[in-house]
């Protein structure tokens, strides 16, 4: 059932990070704070090749990070397609705070971050750089996302269902006071084309927050994502009266049905209600999310799918 205060977020590397977040929701800290915070732990894990730093560059060898941020009022900002700046949740935050707008992109977001004190670094690591010369040498120069399920993020020799392969991070959070709030970051699918923007930037595709229903974001191909507004769509079904699992189901199968053939595709979404409660859904086996609370701090439960 629900329990308040909690934290929820995608993939088994939600576990160190639910547990950064914890720190600040135990404390009696909000929401707001705890998803920065935890999301921030991939953010810079240099052993993760899909978020923040070490993430696997787009077709021509550059790292670009897409971050969204969402609060209990609304309140909402996000950066998409910037280059060289390890935290892109930090400065997706900064665009909430500290500008009239919502979005920023590429080199302005960058000219935005650095004018905020954000320090400046190559994201690249000799890793990733190796698996991108990889990746090179059978490069049919077409973006992976619309391609076969092998070829996912995955990077040399992964695939999707495989433990080891990260992805994107989206973290949703209750507070003690029962506020929401929500965090995505990924470094987009690998070996993009470059300017390729996934949905995690784009909110009420790869993350919706609604204080009054519940928040709710994305992972995996951000295109079909984004083309259903995902995450817009699992909290109006909360909305309705859906549980989260079911939420989550229904804007699966709501892309299954544009997509009859697409069981190599994978999306996964995670959703929190109102009152705490966690659900999840994708559409192929292997997805799994952590959740933390004040009784569990570890778990990590296997999403269910519909292939
Ligand atoms: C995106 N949903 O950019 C994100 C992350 C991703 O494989 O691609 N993961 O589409």
């Amino acid at each position: 059932g629900g329990t308040v205060p909690r934290v929820c977020s995608t993939w088994d590397f939600g576990v160190a990070a639910n547990q950064a977040a914890w720190k600040v929701l135990s404390a009696g800290g909000r929401a707001l704070d705890a998803v920065e915070q935890g999301v921030r732990v991939p953010e810079a894990d240099l052993k993760n090749h899909s978020v923040g730093r070490a993430g696997y560059p787009d077709r021509d060898g550059k790292v670009t990070l897409d971050a969204s941020i969402m609060d209990e009022s609304g309140n909402c900002g996000a950066v998409a397609a910037i280059e060289h700046i390890a935290h892109p949740i930090s400065v997706a935050r900064r665009v909430m705070e500290r500008t009239p707008h919502v979005l920023l992109v590429g080199d302005g977001a960058l000219q935005f971050a650095m004018e905020q004190g954000f320090p400046r670094e190559e994201l690249l690591t000799p890793e990733s750089e190796a698996a991108w010369h990889e990746w090179l040498k059978s490069a049919k120069y077409k973006p992976v996302a619309n391609s076969e399920v092998k070829s996912y993020n995955a990077g040399p020799g992964g695939t999707p269902g495989d433990a080891s392969n990260h992805d994107t991070i989206g973290m949703l959070a209750i507070d003690a006071k029962g506020n929401l709030s929500g965090a995505c970051t990924t470094s987009g699918m690998a070996w993009k084309l470059h300017g390729r923007v996934g949905d995690s930037p784009i909110i009420g595709a790869g993350l919706y927050v609604d204080n009054e229903v519940g928040g709710a974001t994305s992972t995996g191909v951000g295109e079909e994502v984004i083309r259903n507004v995902g995450s817009f769509l699992v909290v109006e079904l909360m909305r309705q009266g859906r549980s989260p699992e079911d939420a989550c189901r229904e804007a699966v199968e709501r892309i299954l049905r544009r997509k009859p053939n697409a069981k190599d595709l994978q999306v996964g979404f995670l959703a929190m209600d109102k009152k705490g409660n966690v659900g999840a859904w994708a559409i192929q086996k292997g997805f799994s999310y952590a959740v933390c609370d004040a009784k569990k701090q570890d778990a990590l439960i296997p999403g269910k799918s519909t292939y």
